[in-house]
């Protein structure tokens, strides 16, 4: 088992205020045998067109106000036929016009490529900060099926015939974006600890 260690001593520490991004990195990050504190805390997010420049930005304000070994995930839903959005605005279009409103937008669209993408920004101080993505193609569904989170019911990961929320949170859990982002941060972080 790998506790991630900061600089108390202390695990390190998730700080996000979304459950079911708790749960998800709980599980991929569980099967490497790693560990971490989740802090539920909203922080602010600066504007950008980039996940990678808004989980970097998020991450050293985090660390600037909590000293301690942290990371954070930021994630959104780039639609082709929109031109990326919602993408870095996921998060409010999904508390505004939601899963309905997607689909409305998207009424007799016949291109319904779109992706969903996952950055994590783990920071250890000031100046060590490492990123890691992940990203899944896939569609946009015609309704809305299944009963998971956010964009869940209406995203159809390539390959699959079922949105992510059809499919649940295990089979999710084996191919989603943020499954991807984590590995990598997993196999990052088993890498640094095998060589100490
Ligand atoms: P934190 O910033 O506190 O971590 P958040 O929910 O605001 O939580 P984001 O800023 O990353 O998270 O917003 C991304 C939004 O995109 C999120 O609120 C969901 O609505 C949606 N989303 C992200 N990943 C998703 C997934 O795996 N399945 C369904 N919807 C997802």
């Amino acid at each position: 088992m790998i506790s991630m260690v900061g600089q108390s001593g202390d695990k390190v520490v998730f700080v996000t205020s979304n459950p079911n991004k708790v749960l998800e990195v709980r599980g991929s990050l569980g099967e490497y045998g790693i560990t971490f504190e989740h802090l539920n805390l909203r922080y602010p997010e600066i504007q950008s067109d980039s996940l990678h420049q808004i989980a970097s930005a998020s991450a050293r304000y985090l660390y600037r106000r909590l000293k301690c070994h942290l990371f954070v995930e930021d994630s959104g839903i780039f639609v082709d036929s929109l031109n990326g959005f919602p993408g870095p605005y996921s998060s409010y279009v999904q508390k505004t016009i939601g899963n309905p409103g997607i689909l409305k937008l998207m009424e007799s669209v016949p291109c319904r490529g779109s992706r969903f993408e996952s950055v994590v920004a783990y920071i250890k101080s000031a100046d060590d900060l490492h990123l890691f993505s992940g990203i899944v193609e896939g569609s946009i569904s015609k309704k809305m099926k299944g009963k998971e989170w956010g964009f869940d019911p209406i995203f159809i990961p390539l390959g699959s015939t079922q949105t992510y929320a059809e499919m649940g949170i295990e089979a999710k859990q084996r191919l989603s974006h943020r499954r991807a982002a984590i590995e990598r941060l997993a196999i990052w972080m088993t890498r640094k600890v095998s060589k100490r």
